[in-house]
């Protein structure tokens, strides 16, 4: 009888249960930033607590003019860094990242809301072909690239050095731009301008001007 019941009630369920699959694996480690994720999700802005206010306006221009955007907290309880495994913070980001884009596929832009000292940058060796050692200062350069990778870790051997020969992922999964700013104010001023030239472009031939290969500015 139990197996008969067992057979109706799955009969029955089996449609539904169908209809509502689990959720998909978000990878090894993910946390309360994933939670509320729009599933359209096409723009991303990372910052701190104390600079998202001031993005807050970008994100809801963005949204209404179709593009859906959404602010993440670096800081605090449930923002990256805490919800994140990393052996240093551009780590910790960049898993981060990892899982938002397998999250929500349609991610196509993200926005770091600060400059460096606020959202770390990601040393990537450049010197490849470099035989006795690395000095990385030297051999290494700045790069948000990064954080637009998001299909190799950048350091498949482990050793600290990010961005080695065969480490690199240059086919970027996201169009990543920073705004260097500093502290509210820079921010609350930056943000203002791009909604402005957004939705104001301010007259001029600069409009109508486009640049030879040549450098010699042309009529467009
Ligand atoms: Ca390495
Ligand atoms: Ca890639």
């Amino acid at each position: 009888m139990k197996t008969l019941t067992s057979f109706v009630v799955l009969t029955l369920l089996g449609p539904l249960l169908y209809l509502h699959p689990a959720p998909p694996a978000l990878g090894e480690v993910s946390g309360g930033v994933l939670e509320d994720v729009r599933d359209d999700l096409a723009y991303a802005i990372l910052t701190t607590s104390d600079l998202a206010e001031a993005f807050r306006p970008l994100a809801e221009w963005k949204t209404s003019k179709g593009v859906p955007a959404q602010i993440f907290l670096l800081d605090g309880e449930g923002g990256v860094l805490s919800s994140y495994d990393g052996r240093d913070e551009p780590e910790r980001i960049h898993n981060f990242l990892r899982d938002l884009k397998e999250r929500s596929p349609s991610l196509t832009w993200l926005l770091l809301g600060g400059d460096s000292e606020i959202i770390p940058c990601r040393r990537l060796y450049v010197n490849w072909t470099y035989q006795e050692g690395s000095n990385l200062e030297e051999d290494t350069v700045i790069s948000d690239y990064y954080y637009a990778g998001l299909d190799s870790s950048w350091d498949l051997d482990g050793d600290g050095v990010y961005g080695e020969e065969g480490e690199q992922d240059f086919g970027a999964d996201l169009y990543v731009g920073r705004l260097p700013v500093s502290n509210l104010t820079e921010a609350e001023g930056a943000v203002q301008k791009i909604l402005r030239y957004e939705r104001d472009p301010p007259p001029g031939m600069w409009a109508f001007v486009r640049w030879s290969p040549h450098g010699q500015a042309q009529r467009a």
